[in-house]
């Protein structure tokens, strides 16, 4: 079936943002947890598993009644966490240039204002969830949060970047101060990746 994929730098590449224990567990285990229930639910349902996730999760019309819901979570869960891996940066974010500053320009105003808004969104959302950076159905860029491991991909948006504000993401190290934890990820983000993934999805929907 379905297999996890790797993240391409070490466990402690991440510090001193992210410790290494805590990206350890939440990679070889809770994502990997995620991949495991939803190959699980995959085997007992007959849907088309050449397909991407990205794809596969807008079939949940085809699965079993009694496994949509978990079907939706951990299909989320995996998709979720293999963008948020995608797009940290062991020493340290890039700047925010070329076409995404201009997207973002056009769409918050400024750089500022978005990584303002950006902040506000991950410290403050309630109880376990994600804060996405994403491209919204009229071709522009909006945030977005989701509960649990909801990804927007359901609601029609797509998602080019990413932060993972369940307690496990951060825990170890930051305990119950998330808004530190939330502006130092921002240090830590590829902004080279956030920009290509913009530039192939802004392409493909034109
Ligand atoms: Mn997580």
């Amino acid at each position: 079936m379905y297999e996890l994929k790797k993240i391409d730098y070490s466990f402690d590449a991440l510090e001193p943002v992210i410790d290494a224990k805590t990206v350890e567990i939440h990679h070889t285990k809770h994502h990997q947890n995620y991949m495991n229930k939803l190959n699980e639910i995959l085997e007992r349902n007959s849907l088309d598993t050449s397909k991407p996730l990205e794809e596969l999760v807008l079939d949940v019309a085809d699965l079993n009644d009694e496994d949509k819901v978990g079907f939706l979570f951990n299909i989320g869960g995996v998709i979720n966490h293999d963008l948020y891996f995608k797009i940290l940066k062991p020493g340290g974010s890039n700047e925010i240039t070329g076409t995404l500053k201009e997207g973002i320009e056009k769409s918050f105003g400024s750089v500022d204002a978005f990584v303002s808004e950006f902040t506000k969104k991950a410290s403050t959302l309630m109880g376990s969830g994600w804060v996405f950076l994403v491209i919204n159905p009229n071709n522009e860029l909006d945030i977005v949060s989701t509960n649990n491991q909801e990804t927007p991909i359901s609601s029609g948006f797509e998602p080019i970047m990413v932060i993972d504000v369940w307690e496990h993401a951060y825990y170890l190290k930051y305990q119950n101060l998330r808004p530190d934890y939330v502006n130092n990820f921002l240090n830590i983000i590829n902004f080279d990746v956030v920009e290509k993934l913009y530039d192939e999805k802004i392409q493909k929907n034109i």
